[in-house]
């Protein structure tokens, strides 16, 4: 085994990172003047006035995610527009100038309050790009603004699991482009919310697209960075070094392979980077009425579930409100309907009580479940033991002495999806290739 390879099956998930993990499902809300203006990217010049969702309630959009069986949700608080959904003592250019309850709202409390209500997580997504503020690209002032900013986001609603950090970097109203200043906006975060992760820069990683597209092998295990590779973001290259203490450097990101034995060779640090997917659950990020007809259909979104979350990723799912401040009646049905199949396809796990045999087969580490019961199973959930770190790099899935299933990666999660359902009373899982010893903690059969 190569120093390479052992170096990368001894990288682990910091606590915040597992934790994240854990989460797997989650909402993303994108809210706020485009709302209004039936845009996607706001000027910046918008009038707040334009801002009233007379009807805006929270615990519905709770309701909605959780029946779809999301565990969190992430809001924009302010996009690139530069309006923010909280009173900030920074700018005129919030809720505060706003019709929404004559000036007094504030959406991030009540969605935060919700979100606690209800259970789920929260999250803040605070665009470092701003359209409206003038001190934008003028290097540190903005710096400052956008700090007190994230002090507000991360000091005033309670636990914060996830902040993120679009990659866009535009002109501002000067027609100038700000440095984000990384290094110091990570000090905040890790300061105020030193439970939460950062996307995009920091712990977690972007899946390089917006259609929910995933790859086959996902690793979390990465090459810190030749130097010579460059941080691609969605639309701007940011080659910013970050001193050694910042994990996010030096990938191409959107790379189809990033953590294959071809990739790693000759590698020798590594960091843990995990996979987020964001897609919308239609086809823009915010709300458009033209858009009520083309929520995404079911069959479309489990397969996005099943590759991303089962594909050891994270789903994080736009759900945009309307004018009136909610979500619209054909995304609320959709998202029950993920909720009810998920449900569904989970509702019996008959390997439950059945301990599992282990064997090798040379190199192949072999995993014999009998079940008590012959059964007609659709899809086997395998889960590694990622807190020991991520290893298997290929498995393969009999029953009835045929194979039902040839797979790359597991890492955090596998939901291995079956083309056509089998009955049998014996799985065996092989995994025929990993890095040191590999670590199955969770087999689930359905
Ligand atoms: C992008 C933004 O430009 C889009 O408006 C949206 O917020 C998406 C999630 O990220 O970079």
């Amino acid at each position: 085994m190569s120093k390479s390879i052992e170096a990368a099956a001894n990288t682990l998930p910091s606590k915040q990172q597992y934790e994240w993990q854990t989460t797997e499902f989650y909402a993303f809300v994108h809210f706020g003047v485009n709302t209004f203006t039936d845009r996607e990217w706001g000027e910046g010049t918008e009038d707040p006035a334009i801002f009233n969702p007379t009807k805006l309630n929270a615990d519905q959009w709770v309701n909605a995610a959780k029946s779809a069986g999301m565990r969190g949700l992430i809001l924009t608080c302010k996009h690139h527009d530069g309006f923010c959904l909280w009173p900030s003592k920074y700018t005129e250019h919030s809720v505060k100038s706003s019709p929404y309850k004559n000036g007094a709202g504030d959406v991030v409390r009540e969605v935060s309050d919700a979100c606690k209500k209800g259970g789920l997580k929260f999250g803040v997504y605070l665009s470092p790009w701003d359209r409206h503020e003038k001190t934008y690209g003028s290097g540190a002032a903005y710096d400052e603004y956008y700090k007190n900013q994230l002090t507000e986001l991360l000091t005033r609603y309670g636990e914060i699991f996830e902040i993120w950090f679009d990659g866009a970097c535009g002109e501002g109203p000067n027609g100038k482009k700000q440095e984000y200043d990384w290094k110091q906006y990570l000090e905040v975060c890790h300061a105020l919310q030193p439970n939460a992760v950062t996307f995009n820069v920091g712990d977690i990683r972007w899946c390089g697209n917006e259609a929910g597209q995933t790859r086959e092998a996902e690793w979390s295990v990465l090459p810190m960075a030749a130097s010579s590779r460059e941080f691609v973001f969605r639309d701007v290259q940011n080659t910013e070094d970050f001193d050694g203490a910042f994990r996010a450097r030096g990938i191409n990101i959107d790379s189809l392979d990033l953590g294959s034995r071809e990739v790693i060779e000759g590698e020798t640090k590594f960091i843990w980077y995990p996979c987020e997917t964001d897609t919308s659950i239609r086809p823009g990020w915010f709300y458009h009425a033209h858009e009520d007809g083309k929520v995404r259909p079911l069959d479309e979104l489990l397969d996005i579930y099943y590759k991303s979350v089962g594909g050891n990723s994270s789903l994080l799912l736009n759900i945009p409100p309307n004018k009136d401040g909610l979500f619209h009646p054909n995304d609320v049905a959709r998202l029950a309907e993920i909720g009810a199949r998920l449900k569904e396809d989970f509702a019996v796990n008959f390997a439950e009580n059945t301990e599992p045999a282990l064997s090798r087969e040379g190199e192949t580490d072999v995993i014999s479940l009998k079940l008590a019961d012959e059964a007609e199973i659709g899809k086997v959930v395998i889960m590694e033991d990622i807190k020991k770190g991520q290893r298997i790099e290929e498995f393969e899935i009999y029953a009835n002495g045929g194979l039902l299933y040839k797979g790359k990666t597991i890492g955090y999660k596998k939901i291995a999806v079956l083309k056509n359902p089998v009955t049998t009373g014996c799985i065996t899982i092989k995994i025929t290739k990993s890095r040191l010893l590999p670590e199955v903690n969770f087999v689930g059969i359905y």
